[in-house]
């Protein structure tokens, strides 16, 4: 795959009925001791990427250094439409994310079935069979090109659990929710009927090798409260940790979904940081899947971003295996690309700079901490032994234990209650028979294969293998509907699929969609409108606020709005510049240390303006002193004459002379000036001369004899690489 192409979504779809996962089963990262990158020690990376894209300052200042955490780092993609979210993957496994989740569409846990062809979502995308193998496909691609496994991962999850869990062992799914209590709390599934179906799903997922992550997580997004559930979510995981267990899933394919519970403005580490200590004492056999806090998520990015950094500083101060990245876009609601991409650099930013820090603290055994560790911890066995007293799960069920707003053992009465005989799919549980046979793998419980002298767990072998073993029996369905499908979506947009002509994009290639920030002097409710106003002044058609920030409830509000320009460019009627070349810190130093060079510098004639030359002399922002360039800088108003005389007496290659003011051509008439006297005096081919100025531009100057001419938003890089490039052309000449 050429990486300066685009994923050709096309050919991607062509005979997917006959394509077949490359492998399966979950991949850790593979961590590296003691990595060393860039003249650097990492202690709590691994292996490095083949094709990465480093943070910003990591492209600017370290040539694209990209340490890899060694944690997998999720993230969570669901535009609706899966053609569109397959680019997304791919520029999020450049930015590091080996945990792809697709996020099904809003409740698909209701549906009684699986879903075929490749309807669009909304809050995510439909999970059918085509979808999964397309995408799977994309990352078989994607993960080549990284050079790092990729996982793929969805949800097991509603009363076609156990298919859906068939079909991502068929198709290569690496992670998946499997939680039978998220069932019956957020959906309302019959208790028994569930759990006897994740005990199906979990001995599939167990066969193919998934990772399970639970679903506690969502116990803390919906609680009053959220830190009042720290017991429950304990005995959560508790319960489906060891039931994924006892059905023979393996334990390091068991993640626990932690969450830390709460969020500053609460004094947040006091209670997330005893909570994670408590929950890892407890569950030190499984792994941790660090869920970043949803809860008190709002529109502002930059919060979630600082409640995702100070999530990341739990997980590197205890652990965690795989750590999520969520985005403001929960709380914006727009699945953005660019908002999955800045969280995936978020994480790794953080946890490289966080980099060896258990090297060097220790957690205290004393006071604070361990106090609250143990009571948390006490408050959570009293939860389990108490469940037991009443019964055991489905009666605490029954009496509403669950995401209740008191912190156990307090109770107030409003936790969310299920009946034991009631919810979707009730009385649908029936004891099998003694005569019941089924002749596939992975099956849970009696299955009666011994009469016929064949081991439950190979039942399949009765009938030469089932599609586990014999993927060619899967039954492919393509397409059902002829309106709602992925090939009408990829029809509409074929003119600016590759092809010269673009349209902004947020989510969907050709979705016209921008977003405009601004500052209005004004008080919210009116700066909202004002903002609308505006964005149909840009020609924004459907504006809307999707952030807005009290700045001070008279001065201002900050506003961030989205619109779709529906504008095409077409890019082959672009007039692009070519960009100057400009050598690279390493380059300047390597040719002024080998060959040093002296310059003489000042504002020439009757110019007091020396702010501009001095940002290109002086080391502080990056003038060429940076280099080591010897500069004798004269000061403002030097005669022109002085100049050359000065630059003699010195010795120096090079004059570098700065005019701002610019009636009647004053700057271009010095340069020829300086030209003339360098001429008269015998040293013009000795000198490289430089102008500038705001009002200099480059060719003018070097037609009125200068080497070289910069005007505004010049930088001592430019100057410095123009004089190895003179220098260079007349030392060949
Ligand atoms: C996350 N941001 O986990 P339906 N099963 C479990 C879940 O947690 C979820 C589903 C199923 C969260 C994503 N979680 C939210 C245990 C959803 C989804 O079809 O929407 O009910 O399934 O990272």
């Amino acid at each position: 795959m050429d990486y300066n192409k685009k994923l050709d979504i096309h050919e991607l779809l062509k005979d997917l009925e006959n394509y077949r996962p490359k492998r399966r089963g979950w991949h850790w990262r593979e961590k590296v001791d003691h990595l060393e990158m860039g003249g650097h020690i990492y202690l709590d990376c691994s292996k490095p990427l083949t094709n990465s894209i480093g943070i910003p300052s990591a492209i600017s200042y370290f040539e694209n250094l990209d340490p890899q955490p060694m944690e997998s780092i999720t993230t969570e993609i669901a535009s609706g439409r899966f053609e569109d979210d397959i680019r997304r993957m791919r520029m999020a496994a450049w930015h590091g994310a080996d945990h792809i989740m697709v996020i099904r569409t809003a409740g698909q846990s209701h549906y009684d079935g699986r879903i075929e062809g490749t309807p669009q979502g909304i809050g995510g995308v439909p999970i059918s069979r085509k979808q999964v193998r397309a995408q799977r496909k994309a990352l078989d691609i994607i993960e080549e090109e990284v050079g790092r496994p990729i996982n793929y991962h969805s949800y097991v999850s509603g009363v076609a659990g156990p298919d859906i869990a068939v079909m991502f062992a068929e198709e290569g799914v690496n992670g998946a929710h499997q939680d039978p209590q998220y069932n019956v709390l957020y959906r309302n599934i019959n208790m028994v009927r569930t759990f006897i179906d994740a005990a199906e799903s979990k001995k599939v997922m167990a066969w193919a090798d998934i990772n399970q992550i639970d679903g506690a997580h969502n116990a803390n997004a919906t609680a009053r409260d959220a830190w009042k559930v720290m017991p429950e979510l304990m005995v959560q995981h508790g319960i489906n940790s060891l039931f994924s267990a006892k059905v023979g899933m393996k334990k390091e394919n068991i993640s626990l979904s932690t969450v830390p519970p709460t969020a500053s403005p609460i004094p947040t580490l006091r209670y997330d940081l005893p909570y994670a200590v408590a929950l890892r004492e407890f569950f030190s056999e499984y792994k941790m899947r660090a869920q970043m806090n949803t809860k008190y998520i709002t529109s502002s990015s930059r919060e979630a971003t600082v409640t995702h950094v100070l999530n990341l500083l739990i997980s590197r101060l205890t652990r965690a295996d795989i750590q999520s990245t969520i985005t403001p876009d929960e709380g914006r609601n727009v699945p953005w690309h660019i908002n999955n991409i800045e969280a995936c650099d978020t994480a790794k930013q953080t946890l490289v700079g966080l980099d060896g820090l258990m090297t060097m603290l220790e957690m205290k055994t004393e006071g604070y901490l361990p106090e609250k560790v143990r009571e948390l911890q006490e408050r959570s066995v009293l939860y389990l032994e108490e469940i037991l007293e009443k019964g055991g799960y489905f009666e605490a069920v029954e009496q509403g234990w669950f995401v209740d707003s008191g912190m156990f053992p307090e109770r107030n009465g409003d936790g969310i209650s299920r009946a034991i005989d009631g919810g979707i799919g009730a009385g649908a549980v029936f004891k099998r028979e003694e005569n019941y046979m089924a002749p596939v793998t992975a099956h849970y419980g009696y299955n009666n294969t011994k009469q016929y002298g064949v081991d439950p767990e190979r039942a399949s072998d009765l009938i030469g293998g089932c599609t586990f073993e014999k993927p060619e029996m899967i039954q492919f369905v393509d397409e059902l509907d002829p309106e709602d499908n992925v090939n009408k979506r990829l029809a509409e947009k074929e003119d600016v699929r590759d092809t010269a002509k673009v349209l902004p994009e947020v989510e969907w290639l050709g979705d016209g969609i921008v977003s405009v920030e601004m500052m209005l002097p004004l008080p919210k409710e009116v700066a909202k409108y004002a903002a609308l106003e505006f964005g149909k002044y840009m020609n924004l058609e459907d504006p809307e606020v999707i952030h807005l920030e009290v700045m001070h409830p008279a001065e201002g509000t900050r506003i961030m709005l989205k619109g779709h320009l529906n504008k095409v460019v077409d890019t082959s009627e672009l007039d692009i510049p070519e960009e100057p070349t400009i050598f690279t810190d390493e380059e300047l130093w390597e040719e002024f240390g080998k060959q040093p060079l002296r310059v003489v510098a000042g504002t020439v004639g009757e110019d007091e303006h020396s702010v501009g030359m001095r940002e290109i002399i002086d080391i502080k922002h990056g003038g060429i002193e940076k280099w080591g360039v010897d500069v004798h800088y004269l000061g403002t108003s030097v005669p022109v004459e002085k100049m050359i005389d000065a630059a003699i007496e010195t010795n120096a290659q090079a004059v570098l002379i700065s005019t701002i003011i610019s009636h009647d051509d004053i700057h271009y008439r010095n340069m020829r000036k300086l030209n003339d006297i360098a001429v008269e005096k015998g040293v013009r081919d000795k000198l490289i001369l430089i102008a500038g100025g705001t009002q200099v531009t480059p060719e003018i100057a070097v037609s009125n004899g200068m080497d070289g001419g910069f005007g505004r938003g010049t930088k001592g890089a430019h100057v410095a690489t123009k004089i190895v490039e003179v220098r260079r052309s007349r030392e060949n000449a």
